[in-house]
């Protein structure tokens, strides 16, 4: 580029000063100088301010501003300049028109767009682009959408995300505590559980004191708000499990995340941990809610059940309508226990008194007779198609076990980024054979033949392949 092409919209803070002051006695309209728009005149106790939108050829500059602070008993003026460097050739004509650019914005991120309009985005080398403004439901965001190729540049939510604190049991108070003789009592709190609470950072909240934020939304009967954003429940109190499941869910999707997958249900999922009796919980894919029931053990006082049913919230969003068979509903379950494995491999010892393979070590103190207390195992040994019962759950742990193989070839990492991209590609019908070969086909394609031959090994151990 040649310094004659360079283009700057910035003009010296000294020229703008002086107009202003040359602008007429206060009374009058301001001045408006040239490459700036006034917004707003606010008036405080001590004086006016007025604000400019920074403009390039009479389009507004992203984030460039201009303020004038007039004194008002001395008349003294102070200007902060917050204008940005425009650099290059920007036409201000849109090759690419608002509906063109709309289209693109709720490709991206879906919802409703609430305002379009042209602007500069400033910098070395200034762009011409649509911002536009979504309501997506859960999230306000704010797009910018090149105005020459109508690609997507920048997708940021105009929410204000929060951190909170709260306590919680992770995963649970029977690993915590290595104690499988602990009781519910009628979900009252005593000394016994006082180690197994963590204080945790509540990560992702929306301002507003409730338990909502990018990752998990509480609709809850009752909802616990805080305007300090500080959530401290013992078991005994309904905020308990709202907490609960808030933290548990919102550091799933981050972990998902981390893996770097940024579309498996990548939203605030819906949670009630009020209005079931029941000692079950459950996934309904009609409202895209989980509820959590309160017989025996709460069920969100262990992580377990909660990412177990989140579990299923990951393969509905992946697949809509997934489990409609009898053996991709077992996939089902047996997904949501291994997901419960896979997330509480990061906060639970695996020892003699609490195998990490078994799942709800807690919350099945009140129907299990036998240690350790275990709604479901990973590590059994069945195999397909001889221990098939017909029932989801009990079917659900032959697949469980193949993932669970999986993983402890592969470690957590690479057996969660195989399983989370295989499921894209499940019909929500499919067969343990199906799926099988889905897994081989990610391995193979994200890692290699090595980690290709590790899932055949372990899902043929299964009788699946
Ligand atoms: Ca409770
Ligand atoms: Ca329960
Ligand atoms: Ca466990
Ligand atoms: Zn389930």
């Amino acid at each position: 580029m040649t310094p004659a092409s360079r283009l700057t919209a910035l003009i010296s803070g000294a020229t703008l000063i002086a107009a202003g002051l040359s602008a007429a006695p206060a009374a009058a309209a301001p001045a408006v100088p040239d490459g700036l728009t006034l917004v707003t005149v606010k008036h405080s106790l001590l004086g006016d301010h007025q604000w400019f939108q920074q403009t390039y050829r009479g389009l507004p500059v992203l984030g460039g501003f201009l303020v004038k602070h007039t004194e008002t008993r001395s008349g003294a003026v102070t200007t902060e300049d917050g204008r940005l460097a425009v650099n290059g050739d920007v036409t201000p004509l849109a090759a690419v028109g608002a509906d063109r650019a709309r289209a693109s914005a709720i490709t991206r991120d879906g919802g409703q767009v609430t305002r379009s309009q042209l602007v500069v985005v400033p910098g070395a080398q200034a762009v011409l682009a649509w911002r536009v403004l979504l309501d997506t439901g859960n999230d306000s965001r704010e797009l910018l959408v090149d105005a020459r190729s109508g690609a997507v540049i920048r997708s940021e939510s105009l929410i204000k995300k929060v951190n909170g604190s709260g306590k919680v049991f992770n995963p649970n108070p029977v690993v915590t505590l290595q104690n499988e003789s602990l009781k519910d009592a009628s979900n009252a709190n005593s000394a016994v559980f006082a180690p197994a609470y963590s204080t945790v950072t509540l990560t992702q909240l929306n301002a507003g004191g409730k338990l909502k934020g990018a990752y998990a939304s509480n609709a809850s009967a009752s909802a616990v708000t805080s305007t300090t954003n500080v959530f401290n429940y013992n078991r005994s109190q309904a905020g308990f499990e709202q907490v609960m499941v808030y933290y548990h869910l919102t550091r799933s999707q981050e972990y998902i995340q981390s893996l770097g997958f940024t579309d498996v249900n990548n939203s605030a999922q819906v949670y009630k941990t009020t209005g079931l009796t029941d000692d079950n919980s459950f996934y309904d894919p009609s409202t895209d809610r989980l509820t959590f029931g309160t017989g025996g053990v709460d069920d969100a006082e262990d992580a377990e059940v909660i990412w177990h049913e989140y579990g299923h919230a990951i393969q509905d969003d992946q697949v809509p309508g997934f489990g409609s068979g009898a053996q991709s509903g077992a996939i089902g379950e047996g997904f949501g226990d291994y997901w419960a494995y896979s997330m509480s491999s990061a906060v639970s010892a695996n020892t003699a008194t609490t195998p990490l393979a078994c799942i709800a070590d807690w919350d099945a103190v009140s129907y299990t007779s036998t240690v350790p207390h275990c709604l479901r195992r990973v590590d059994g040994t069945k195999v397909y198609p001889g221990d098939v019962a017909g029932e989801v759950h009990d079917d659900g742990e032959i697949w469980s076990r193949g993932l669970f193989d999986i993983f402890n070839a592969l470690g957590r990492v690479q057996a969660d980024r195989i399983i989370l991209e295989a499921q894209f590609s499940f019909a929500p019908n499919t067969t343990f054979t199906a799926a099988s070969n889905k897994i081989v086909a990610a391995a193979q394609a994200l890692y290699g033949a090595a980690a290709a031959a590790a899932c055949t090994t372990a899902l043929h151990a299964r009788g699946f392949i």
